[in-house]
């Protein structure tokens, strides 16, 4: 509290706002599951899945000078099928997840972002987005219920409790469910995570793929607006931020080489709500093709955030180990934003590429949080 009343006095006249936290995906603990039901589960380290490269973590922290890294792992590796979703963890997978979120934390000394990449379902990954039991659905049979997450994260929270430097994303993309079982699994993680005593920094996510541009739209078929519920949140140490997800192309997906969706227009209505709501937004999912157009586009994405106080940071979508030539987002031909790779057609990657000609020139360098508990300043 004496941190934020002390923000606020030294920010209080400033028009601008100040991103604390600036990074990238690290993709790749969730690979190896896509095909029929079961396949890579539980899965091999470093064959089927990896965290992070840690000589390419070194690139992004020590010349890009980023601080903050999300980190993807998988429920269902993390909580075996057999076991089921909740405080029991396979503890091989749990401690390799360990290493790169310590390596990241105390060696590199940036922000990690643990991400369960999970659509909150649970229990069948094979076709991910659309496949598995929705959690907390009670008229699903094979579903988890909202107790075993809120169990789920308060393990997940007691292992971190004395890391500083660790954020809590309490899942990735929910999607084509009620909008009010989102709050009521955002709400049981928030529980979950400060009964274990944990008063880090926690991302909730909402609706339509917690998209910002549909944050106070209907989506699916008809669920209610994420702007209905997700002010509900209580978190007792008022320390959860939302967690956004924004792509610039055509349907939002990032699946396409060229960017038409502006984000200051896109955006507004829910920087509106987040004013309204005195809540911040970090915006963890972004990415644009490698051409001109889009570089202008995510350029444009980054200062919109960095003029809006409301927006606290930011990580683009994606590095890690596995990509090899293959695309993370935005075009067939972009390739990842992992350093020293090619993309499929033989030439650099899109951090040689969108990272360098839109990303790089936006870090504010001068402005991240280095140290002390992750939080809303
Ligand atoms: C635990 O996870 C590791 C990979 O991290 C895997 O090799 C092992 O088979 C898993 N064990 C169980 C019991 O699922
Ligand atoms: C959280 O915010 C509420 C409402 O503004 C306030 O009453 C409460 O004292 C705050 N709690 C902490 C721990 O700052
Ligand atoms: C880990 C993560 O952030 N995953 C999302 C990032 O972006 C891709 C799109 O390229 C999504 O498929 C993932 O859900």
């Amino acid at each position: 509290m004496v941190l934020s009343c002390l923000a606020s006095f030294l920010f209080a006249a400033a028009a601008w706002g100040k991103i604390i936290y600036a990074g990238v995906n690290e993709s790749g603990g969730e690979f190896g599951v896509f095909g029929s039901p079961g396949q890579g589960l539980p899965g091999t380290f470093g064959v089927d899945f990896a965290f992070i490269d840690q000589s390419t973590v070194d690139v992004f922290v020590d010349q890009e000078q980023i601080n903050f890294f999300r980190v993807t792992f998988l429920m269902e590796r993390m909580c075996p099928l057999a076991t089921g979703l909740g405080a029991t963890f396979n503890e091989t997978y749990f401690s390799e997840f360990e290493d790169a979120i310590n390596y990241i934390t105390e060696t590199k000394g940036a922000y990690a972002l643990l991400d369960p990449h999970n659509y909150m379902r649970y229990n069948d990954p094979s076709q991910q987005p659309n496949s598995g039991s929705i959690i907390g659905d009670t008229s699903d049979p094979n579903a988890a219920t909202t107790a075993q997450f809120q169990a789920f994260w308060g393990e997940l929270a007691t292992r971190f409790v004395d890391n500083p430097m660790v954020v809590f994303g309490i899942n990735n993309e929910p999607h084509d469910m009620a909008t009010d079982l989102i709050l009521q699994n955002n709400q049981a993680a928030i529980d979950g995570i400060r009964g274990a005593g944990a008063p880090q920094l926690i991302l909730a996510p909402g609706n339509g793929f917690t998209g910002g541009h549909a944050w106070t739209q209907t989506t699916g078929n008809g669920d209610a607006p994420s702007s209905d519920f997700m002010n509900m949140l209580v978190d007792p140490l008022n320390n959860t931020a939302i967690d956004i997800h924004e792509y610039l192309d055509e349907d939002f997906s990032g699946s396409h080489a060229e960017c038409t969706q502006p984000a200051a227009s896109n955006l507004a209505a829910l920087t509106t709500w987040l004013q309204q709501n005195n809540l911040k937004a970090m915006i963890t999912e972004f990415g644009g093709g490698n051409n001109e157009n889009c570089f202008q586009f995510v350029s444009d994405l980054l200062e919109y955030m960095a003029s809006n106080d409301v927006y606290i940071g930011w990580a683009a979508w994606a590095a890690g180990p596995f990509w090899g030539t293959n695309t993370a987002c935005c075009g067939a031909d972009t390739g990842s934003l992992e350093p020293g790779q090619n993309n499929d057609l033989g030439q650099p990657d899109a951090f040689s590429t969108v990272w360098a000609n839109a990303i790089r020139p936006n870090i504010p360098v001068a402005d991240l949080k280095r140290s002390g508990v992750s939080s809303l300043s």
